[in-house]
C-alpha cells in the first residue's frame, strides 16, 4: 500500500481488527476534500452554505451528545500511575489496550477506513513530526486536510522507515447491512481518548468531535509531543506565536500560553491601537520549540489551520478572524441564517430575527437557549488569515524572544511582570491560575490552576514537566527567551475590568519588545521586574491614576496570602516538584516578608 513496511503492517492489523468495508489511503487533494464533503452532505450532516455569502463552506451539526473535548474520558496510559501524575486520568496501558481492542473489533463494519498521513509542521522542517491517523469519519478527513498537511508529500518524507505516531480513531458506530446510520455517528457511552506516551500511540473511540477526533491537535501535538519533547530536549506547548513589528520595521517573535477562554486567538491576530506597530500571526494554539545551532529557541506552529471558537468572534473583537472566514470553511454547531449563511452570538450586535439553531430548531431572539452552541467551531486554513506572517511556514521556525504566561486574575496579579530568570519564569508558569469566583475586596477568589495552560494537555506528570522546563533552562549555550506573567483581567473594587484589553494589549507587547531590545525601564520588585510608570505607553488611554496604580501595584499582602496556596498546590505532586520551584517559592516569600516589614 505504501513504501513503508511498518505503516503497511499497522494498516493491515487495524483493517483486520476494525473490519471496514473499504480502505482509502488519503492523498490530501482538493478532490478528496470535496469527496468527503459530498459524502457528509449526502448523509445530511453537512449542508453547503450559500456560495454567494460563504463560498465553498459547510455547516455541520453534530450529535448534541458530542460537542466538546471530554477531559473525564481522556487517559494517559503510562506504565506507572505516578508518571501520569495527579492531574491526569491514568489507566494501565495493557488493560486499556485490551478494553479498546474489544471496542475496536468490527467497529468499522459498513464504513470506509481512511488512512490519513499527516505532518504536524511544514513537511521537511526539522521541528516537524509525522503522524498517521486511521479514522472512519469523513468529517475527520476533511478537517485534517485543513488543520494539518495531509498526503503524498508526507508519505515521501516518511520514506521506507521514517518515524510516525499511529493515531487510531473510530466514531464507534458500525453499520448493519442496508443501514445508513446516524447522520453524526458517535458512541458517547463508550468514550475513550487514550494516550500511550511510551509507545507514542493514540487510540480514540466514540467521538467524532474536535480534540477527541482530530488526533493531530491536542492528542499528538500536545499530549504525546510533550512526552517526546521531554525525552528529546525540546518544548511542545499550548501557546500562540505572534510576530510583533515596531514603527522602525524591527520585529520579534513572542509565544504565549493562556488557558481556554482567555482570548488566545484574539491575541494571536491582534490589531494594535498604537500607531506604527503591527502584529502578524504565526500560530493561535500550539507551539513546538527546538534549539537552533545558535542556542536560540526556534518555534513552528505545527498546525495548518484554526479550529476556533465561533461565539464571541466578531468584527469588533477579532476582525482578522472574521476575514479569514470569508470562504472555504467548515462551521460546526453554529446557527444558520434564512439566506443560507452562518451566525453565532457575538458575530453582530443584533441577532437576526430568525435562525435555525445549532440543533436544527427554529430560533428567534426571544428563545431561551443560544442559537450557536457555546463551543461551536470554525475550521479554516491559516493561510487565509489576512494577518498571517509570511514566514509562518519557514522550515527552520522563528526565533522566540519572549514567552508570556497569563490567566484570568481579578486580583493580586499585575498587568505585566517580567521574570528575573528562566527559573522564576518557570515558577510563574507553574502557578498560573484563573479565579473561578469573584474576589471579595482584599481577598482571592477561588483559584483554578492551569500551569502553563497545559493542565488538560500534558502527557505526563505535570511536576516532571516543570522539571523539564528547568532542565531546558540549563541547556549549554542556550540564549533563552525572557518570560512574562501577564494579566489582562484585573478588576477594580466595583468588579469592573481595569484594563481595556484587545488591541490595547499591544501596549504591553511594546514594553516587552523594548525590554528584549534592552531599551525599556523596569523597577525591581519582590515579585519580578515591573514597568516604571513612564515605560508603559498609556498615551491616549482613558485610565485614571488609580486604575494605573491598580494595574502596576505589587500587592504584597495579596501575594503573601498566595504563598500557602501555592505550597499546598505543589504538595499534591509530592517529591516530583522540582526543588528549584520550592526554592523560588521560598525566596518569593522572603522578599515579600521583607517588603511587608518595610511598608509597616
Ligand atoms: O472542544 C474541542 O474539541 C476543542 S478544544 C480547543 C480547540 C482549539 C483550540 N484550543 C482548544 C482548547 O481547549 O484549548
Ligand atoms: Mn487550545
Amino acid at each position: 500500500m505504501t513504501p513503508h513496511q511498518r505503516l503497511n503492517r499497522w494498516i493491515e492489523e487495524i483493517t483486520s481488527l476494525c473490519e471496514p468495508d473499504a480502505v482509502q489511503l488519503c492523498d490530501g487533494s482538493p478532490e478528496e476534500y470535496q469527496q468527503m464533503m459530498a459524502s457528509l452532505t449526502a448523509t445530511g450532516v453537512a449542508k453547503p452554505l450559500n456560495p454567494e455569502k460563504r463560498p465553498n463552506s459547510f455547516l455541520v451539526r453534530s450529535d448534541p451528545a458530542d460537542v466538546a473535548r471530554v477531559e473525564s474520558r481522556t487517559f494517559i496510559c503510562s506504565d506507572n500511575e505516578q508518571d501520569a501524575g495527579p492531574t491526569n486520568h491514568w489507566a494501565d496501558p495493557n488493560e486499556m489496550k485490551a478494553k479498546l481492542t474489544g471496542l475496536f473489533k468490527g467497529c468499522m463494519r459498513g464504513r470506509t477506513m481512511y488512512v490519513i498521513p499527516f505532518s504536524m509542521g511544514p513537511v521537511g522542517s526539522p521541528i516537524a513530526h509525522i503522524g498517521v491517523e486511521i479514522s472512519d469519519s469523513p468529517y475527520v478527513v476533511a478537517s485534517m486536510h485543513i488543520m494539518t498537511r495531509v498526503g503524498r508529500a508526507v508519505l515521501e518524507e516518511l520514506g521506507t522507515d521514517g518515524d510516525f505516531v499511529p493515531c487510531l480513531h473510530s466514531v464507534g458506530q458500525p453499520l448493519q447491512s442496508g443501514d445508513t446510520g446516524a447522520a453524526w455517528p458517535c458512541n458517547p457511552d463508550n468514550l475513550y481518548i487514550a494516550h500511550f506516551p511510551a509507545s507514542r500511540e493514540i487510540w480514540s473511540f466514540g467521538s467524532g468531535y474536535g480534540g477527541n477526533a482530530l488526533l493531530g491537535k491536542k492528542c499528538f501535538a500536545l499530549r504525546i509531543a510533550s512526552a517526546m519533547a521531554r525525552d528529546e530536549g525540546w518544548l511542545a506547548e499550548h501557546m500562540l506565536i505572534l510576530k510583533l513589528t515596531n514603527p522602525d520595521g524591527e520585529y520579534r517573535y513572542i509565544a504565549g500560553a493562556f488557558p481556554s477562554a482567555c482570548g488566545k486567538t484574539n491575541l494571536a491576530m491582534l490589531v494594535p491601537t498604537i500607531p506604527g506597530w503591527s502584529v502578524e500571526t504565526v500560530g493561535d494554539d500550539i507551539c513546538w520549540m527546538k534549539f537552533g545551532d545558535d542556542g536560540q529557541l526556534y518555534a513552528i506552529n505545527p498546525e495548518a489551520g484554526f479550529f476556533g471558537v465561533a461565539p464571541g468572534t466578531g468584527m469588533d473583537t477579532n476582525p482578522n478572524a472574521m476575514q479569514t472566514l470569508d470562504g472555504n470553511c467548515i462551521f460546526t454547531n453554529v446557527a444558520e441564517t434564512d439566506d443560507g449563511d452562518v451566525w453565532w452570538e457575538g458575530m453582530t450586535d443584533t441577532a437576526p430575527a430568525h435562525l435555525i439553531d445549532w440543533r436544527g430548531n427554529d430560533w428567534t431572539p426571544d428563545s431561551d437557549t443560544p442559537a450557536a452552541h457555546p463551543n461551536a467551531r470554525f475550521t479554516v486554513s491559516a493561510a487565509q488569515c489576512p494577518a498571517i506572517a509570511d514566514e509562518w511556514e519557514d522550515l527552520k521556525g522563528v526565533p522566540i524572544s519572549a514567552i508570556l504566561f497569563g490567566g484570568r486574575r481579578a486580583s493580586v496579579v499585575p498587568l505585566v511582570n517580567e521574570a528575573t530568570s528562566w527559573e522564576q519564569g518557570t515558577f510563574f508558569g507553574s502557578i498560573v491560575a484563573s479565579e473561578k469566583t469573584a474576589a471579595a475586596a482584599g481577598a482571592i477568589g477561588e483559584l483554578r490552576r492551569d500551569p502553563m495552560a497545559m493542565l488538560p494537555f500534558c502527557g505526563y506528570n505535570m511536576a516532571d514537566y516543570w522539571q523539564h522546563w528547568i532542565n531546558i533552562g540549563q541547556t549549554a549555550n542556550a540564549k533563552l527567551p525572557k518570560i512574562y506573567y501577564v494579566n489582562w483581567f484585573r478588576k477594580d473594587l466595583e468588579g469592573q475590568f481595569v484594563w481595556p484589553g484587545f488591541g490595547e494589549n499591544a501596549r504591553v507587547l511594546e514594553w516587552i519588545f523594548e525590554r528584549c531590545a534592552g531599551r525599556a525601564d523596569a523597577v525591581e520588585t519582590p515579585i519580578g521586574h515591573l514597568p516604571t510608570l513612564d515605560a508603559l505607553n498609556f498615551d491616549g488611554l482613558d485610565l485614571t491614576e488609580d486604575a494605573i496604580a491598580t494595574l502596576l501595584r505589587v500587592d504584597i499582602q495579596g501575594w503573601l496570602a498566595e504563598i500557602p496556596l501555592i505550597e499546598s498546590y505543589y504538595q499534591q505532586f509530592g517529591t516530583n516538584v522540582p526543588p528549584a520551584l520550592f526554592d523560588q517559592l521560598q525566596r518569593l516569600s522572603e522578599r515579600l516578608e521583607a517588603a511587608a516589614v518595610n511598608v509597616a
